[in-house]
């Protein structure tokens, strides 16, 4: 397997988390890269560094404002006044707001959408690697069957305008909808992370030309709380190209593996010409914020039978955090891929 990564990858580095009361190490670490890529190469896969692309497929994705704050947020903090290592608000835009906001704290509340992404100095750098990733993983599956995107941080919760849950650009939905342009056909994205992929749901939900297909624990006590039910099937022309496959906390593989099965069908049944896989490893048995109990054995198998769609396929790295476990997921996941590409 190909390992498309960024070094700048370690340059976003949040510390603390306001969760549920109290301040926590941050979990998406930057620690995470180096154990990834690590794993991967002492497994025996081979690093491509992502060359830069540059930032039409960011755009062809996210509103170009949110995209404008997102680079330029860090350089504009004295506007805020003192700062610390970060800009942060505790100030969200609601859905009952009268008017979009011109100063950075607004700002900030507007295309934020909780405590969990901060604003950092290498912020932007890092966002902008780990997409740039997405994008070269993306080409390389198209001309050569499957690659894999160490995509750090991660993006499945970034809407077309509004950072949240530790994503700011959606490095699943940028590597979907470069697959699309480039193929001419309809894509496919499945996601197999704990949490439901709002993002990347939200910004295909009104549109029939790339199918969004999500398993993970049910959200009614979990984040991100307000999506990934199973009625939400698309709007308008979308109607119908969008999935929610919630499982009972606790599931453990055989049910988690049956969701998977489902959604794999779902998306044999609309023939994409190509695939993204949102690979969440939080779904573990030993993540320290996940909840569905799946085992090294469990990732295999959902690997085989991903890869047993025969498309070509962009696996974009999502959550999964740190703990003994995660490196040898990833190489159980991507060993069993290329053993069943074989
Ligand atoms: N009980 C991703 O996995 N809330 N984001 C965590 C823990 C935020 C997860 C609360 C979870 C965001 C990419
Ligand atoms: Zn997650």
């Amino acid at each position: 397997m190909q390992i498309v990564h960024h070094p700048d990858s370690v340059r976003h580095d949040p510390a603390q988390y306001f969760r549920r009361g109290s301040l926590i190490a941050h979990p998406e670490q930057a620690a995470r890269y180096i154990l990834l890529r690590d794993a991967a190469r002492d497994a025996g896969h081979d690093l491509v560094e992502a060359s830069d692309v540059g930032g039409a497929s960011i755009l062809a994705v996210h509103d170009a404002g949110y995209v404008a704050f997102l680079r330029e947020a860090w350089e504009l903090r004295g506007e805020l006044g003192e700062v610390g290592d970060e800009i942060l608000t505790g100030h969200f835009a609601r859905p009952q707001m009268h008017r979009q906001p011109e100063g950075m704290l607004g700002l900030l509340g507007l295309y934020t959408a909780d405590t969990s992404t901060p604003i950092r100095a290498g912020t932007w750098e890092a966002i902008y690697g780990s997409a740039q990733a997405a994008v070269c993983a993306a080409e390389l599956a198209l001309a050569q069957g499957h690659a894999y995107a160490l995509c750090r941080p991660p993006g499945h919760h970034a809407y077309a305008n509004s950072a949240g849950g530790f994503c700011y650009l959606n490095n699943t939905a940028i590597a979907g909808e470069h697959m699309r342009r480039a193929t001419g056909g309809p894509v496919a994205i499945i996601d197999i992370d704990v949490h439901h992929g709002n993002g990347t749901q939200g910004i295909f939900y009104a549109r029939d030309d790339v199918l969004t297909v999500s398993v993970h624990a049910d959200p009614a006590n979990y984040f991100p709380f307000f999506a990934g039910y199973a009625d939400e099937i698309g709007t308008g022309e979308g109607a119908g190209f969008n999935r929610n496959i919630p499982v009972a906390h606790g599931a453990g593989d055989a049910l988690w593996l049956a969701a998977v099965r489902e959604a794999l069908a779902a998306v044999a049944g609309h023939r994409p010409t190509a695939l993204v896989v949102a690979l969440g490893l939080d779904a573990s048995q030993d993540d320290p914020i996940g909840v569905l109990q799946v085992t090294r054995e469990g990732f295999a198998t959902a690997a085989e039978a991903i890869a047993g769609s025969g498309l070509p396929t962009a696996i974009v790295q999502e959550g999964g955090y740190l703990c003994e476990a995660l490196p040898r997921n990833l190489v159980a996941f991507l060993e069993a891929f290329d053993a069943a590409r074989e």
